[in-house]
């Protein structure tokens, strides 16, 4: 009777444990760009949405304008069924969201990039992603590679509010309507060692009365 006790007071805490490890991570909304619906019909909402418009009360239009693309398309998502073309129907254009970040602490920005390659395929697909005054980097994607998945590790000192900003740099010869394009952005907090030594820990006092009630 001790022994299930214990082990339902580990279980219980190893579970809080992770939920507090995983509360703290997605700090992004709809990363994955699957809200609003599209319909493909680019030059419009819900499938285009121009400077000084946000299309999900997260993600705001910081220049030109931008397109939600839904699958089947080429390519298509890779994560979910939506992404975004930063040169929209048409324009050069950004994306930017205020991000909330809780606690101080180191965090891995990830995002998946690729490219619409529908004209001028000749031309690589560039963009600039900056958190805030904490990090800014260029980013490139050629015609013929699959999604990339880029991650970069920002150290937060001060938790606050920071601008996670997408801004394509990628000028066509036709209509700027052919860019760099995101799915799946993440912004999560790497778990300190202290917090996966503690879940070690109930892992191995769970494994450990297992093994004794045999
Ligand atoms: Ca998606």
């Amino acid at each position: 009777m001790m022994r299930h006790a214990q082990l339902w007071l580990s279980g219980i805490a190893i579970a809080a444990l992770i939920a507090g490890t995983s509360a703290q991570t997605g700090l992004v909304q709809n990363g994955s760009f699957e809200t609003p619906v599209s319909d493909n019909a680019f030059g419009r909402a819900p499938a285009t949405w121009f400077a000084g418009s946000t299309f999900d009360g997260h993600w705001y239009v910081s220049q030109g304008s931008i397109d939600i693309k839904r699958n089947p398309l080429t390519p298509n998502a890779y994560a979910g069924e939506q992404w975004v073309d930063l040169n929209g129907s048409p324009g050069i254009g950004g994306i930017y969201q205020d991000v909330t970040i809780p606690v101080a602490g180191l965090y891995t920005l990830s995002f998946a990039m690729n490219g619409n390659y529908g004209f001028n395929p000749e031309i690589t697909r560039t963009m600039t992603v900056s958190l805030g005054g904490l990090f800014s980097g260029t980013f490139a994607h050629n015609y013929g590679d699959p999604w990339i998945v880029y991650s970069v590790n920002i150290t937060v000192s001060t938790p606050g509010t920071y601008r996670l900003s997408f801004v394509s740099t990628t000028r066509g010869t036709y209509q700027d309507a052919y860019g760099p394009l995101v799915d799946d952005v993440r912004l999560e907090l790497v778990p300190e060692p202290a917090s996966l030594t503690a879940i070690g820990a109930g892992l191995a006092s769970l494994l450990g009365l297992r093994r004794r009630k045999r």
